[in-house]
């Protein structure tokens, strides 16, 4: 007997259909998969993904006895739709309860595709009248939008952005080859440029309406989708172009979403955990914190899941509920991630069993609230319950991962607030400490990943002076006004020494 036979001997089966019968009694889905069809069209296959929508969603199928299945979409990678069509599309999410963990498999996916491998397949369902409802989380990354830029002012599609204008290219390409116009031959890169094909195609075969739902962390996230989409069009080379938009503004609806849950990235000690509680192996688990919310504005153009079946709330204006979520909880997790690295702190919740962890999540919040539009949670019990969420010991949320892509982040969590506060001139003291951590981790040996990495590292080298590399910093996240605010960049650059020793004054 080889060590091999050994290992496969010894290990436990991997979840499927055929297995699940055998799973222990509460881990078990609660819908058989069997009786789901492909009613919503996911793009973005990752760990948030599957810890919320689709958890809402098998919730609302197995209440309401409708099948609303998904068919997720990978943008690029083929590890994640791999690893779910080899589980017969099943996985678990564990709830990571401070006293305990309970894992559960979860039965909501229909298919697992991947957009630049399947296109044919995602054109197809994008254009099928069955699938009323297209959900999306792509990360900020994801929308190629101009910076800073309002839709309501004009386009917000950067078409020179080197992808986008890649996918133009090639619609443009598609159609002077005879190309269907539209077609999935064109080997769109983008999810922007494969839903606005999959949408044209929809559009020229019958128009069946559709809501498209942006599920990303940025404020007007609908309104700011629907304009990437319709710029792509607009822009590219699909001679009935003017029809499918004309078409578009009756039969697509792109509502604004909030989307609540802390997913982090799932670790080999988490797949060993699941594997130990399910009795089957389970590649694609993923785990969160016991609580979740989900805000839709209530303007959806075809039938959707029931989901406030269980507990989504529908509004008729999302933006109190996306302020607070965005500056509160995503403006809290952002200085946490820098103000908790250069303490020399690993997770949020290392973050807050410090002297100022607790302290700043509150002093953030209190210092942001003004800056919130009425009607959304009250912005003391959401910092206190934040803090509880903060401290959750068995999260384990890596600062680092939250630190990723903050060229992308800021202007949406920090920046609006800020740019308000100076205007009344209110003191923003825990915004400069917060944005001194960012200074801070963008010099070139401590960067998190990010897609401006190397513009952020010469913000460094060409700026001797403190306040010349914050103004530099600032001018590169597309606020030049915040970068001629000098009492701001001086403020920001005498907090950079205490940093340096590890010491955060809040
Ligand atoms: C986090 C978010 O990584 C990050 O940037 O702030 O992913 C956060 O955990 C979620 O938005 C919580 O809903």
């Amino acid at each position: 007997m080889t060590a091999s036979d050994r290992t496969d001997r010894a290990a436990p089966p991997r979840l499927g259909r055929a297995t699940l019968h055998r799973l222990p009694h509460e881990c078990r889905p609660a819908i058989d998969p069997d009786a789901l069809r492909t009613r919503v069209v996911h793009f973005g296959l990752g760990a948030f993904h599957r810890a919320h929508q689709a958890v809402w969603t098998e919730q609302a199928a197995a209440r309401s006895g409708e099948p609303w299945g998904i068919t997720a979409v990978a943008p690029r990678s083929p590890a994640a739709a791999g690893a779910l069509r080899e589980q017969d599309l099943l996985y678990s999410f564990t709830e990571r309860r401070p006293d305990g963990a309970a894992t559960r498999v979860v039965a909501a996916l229909t298919g697992a595709l991947v957009m630049t491998e399947d296109a044919a397949r995602v054109d197809a369902l994008l254009a099928d009248p069955e699938v009323t409802v297209v959900t999306l989380t792509v990360t900020e990354k994801g929308y190629h939008r101009l910076a800073g830029r309002d839709p309501r002012e004009g386009p917000v599609l950067d078409r020179a952005a080197p992808a986008i204008a890649a996918d133009l290219e090639r619609t443009a390409a598609g159609a002077g080859a005879g190309i269907g116009a539209g077609s999935s031959a064109e080997r769109l890169s983008t999810v922007v440029g494969r839903l606005a094909a999959g949408l044209a195609a929809r559009m020229r075969s019958g128009a069946a309406p559709l809501t498209v739902v942006s599920c990303d962390n940025m404020a007007d996230n609908g309104a700011v989708l629907g304009a990437a989409v319709r710029d792509f069009i607009a822009a590219s080379g699909w001679p009935d172009r003017r029809t499918v938009l004309d078409r578009m503004a009756t039969a697509v609806a792109f509502p604004g979403t909030v989307v609540d849950r802390i997913v982090p990235a799932t670790t080999d000690t988490d797949l060993a955990r699941a594997a130990k509680a399910l009795g089957q192996r389970d590649t694609a688990a993923v785990t969160g914190e016991p609580y979740r919310s989900w805000v839709l504005e209530d303007s959806f153009a075809a039938p959707r899941p029931p989901w406030e079946l269980d507990g989504a709330l529908f509004v008729p204006d999302t933006t109190p509920y996306q302020l607070t979520k965005l500056r509160l909880l995503n403006g809290c997790h952002s200085a946490l991630a820098y103000l908790g690295s250069a303490a020399g702190r690993t997770t949020v919740a290392e973050a807050l069993d410090t002297d100022w962890g607790a302290p700043l999540v509150r002093g953030l919040c209190a210092e942001l609230a003004p800056t919130l539009p009425p009607g959304g949670p009250d912005p003391v019990a959401y910092a206190a319950e934040l803090v509880t969420r903060f401290r959750n010991p068995a999260m384990d949320h890596q600062l680092r991962q939250i630190a990723t892509d903050g060229s992308l982040k800021l202007p949406e969590r920090w920046l609006p607030a800020l740019r308000t506060l100076r205007a009344a001139g209110t003191p923003t003291p825990l915004l400069e400490v917060a944005l001194a951590g960012w200074v801070y981790a963008t010099h070139p040996d401590r960067q998190a990943a990010d897609p401006a990495a190397e513009t952020l590292a010469d913000c460094w080298r060409g700026h001797p002076e403190p306040t010349g590399t914050v103004r530099a910093l600032l001018t590169a996240l597309g606020a030049a006004d915040l970068a001629d605010d000098t009492a701001l960049t001086g403020a920001v650059a005498a907090r950079l020494p205490a940093l340096r020793v590890g010491r955060i004054e809040v």
